[in-house]
């Protein structure tokens, strides 16, 4: 069994090192930082702004501010993030943004009428390549 362990981790190992294409690992933290308002519209179910625009390695500061009186959620599933906006405050949420793409972000506490339509995208671009 522990020889058989060994062999998996061990090929796991060789794949991150080896095999696996460079766009799929995870970009490290480039120590850049940006800042981002974001609030929901007074009973609009609405993030302004829905689009949000990084590049890979950035460390995102979301601050968003609920103008609403009851909760909304912020979910990013994929960097892992999910947390509950109370109203009439702000909320802070940071990460890494650590994959190239475009992902989507929605709210993830049923909230009213508009529940599913308060949706948005995070689109993180690739490292400009200067050489
Ligand atoms: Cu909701």
């Amino acid at each position: 069994m522990i020889i058989f362990f060994v062999f998996l981790m061990g090929n796991g190992i060789i794949y991150q090192n080896f095999y696996r294409p460079q766009e799929l690992a995870p970009v490290k933290a480039s120590g850049n930082i940006v800042n981002i308002d974001m609030r929901i519209e007074k009973d609009k179910w609405v993030f302004n702004p829905s689009r949000v625009e990084v590049m890979v390695g950035d460390t995102v500061k979301l601050k968003i501010f609920n103008e609403d009186s009851y909760d909304h959620g912020w979910a990013l599933e994929a960097f892992g993030q999910n947390k509950r906006l109370f109203p009439k405050r702000d909320t802070e949420i940071e990460f890494v943004a650590s994959k190239v793409g475009e992902f989507p972000f929605y709210c993830s506490v049923p909230c009213g009428e508009g529940h599913y339509l308060q949706t948005g995208l995070l689109v993180v671009n690739p490292a400009v390549t200067t050489n």
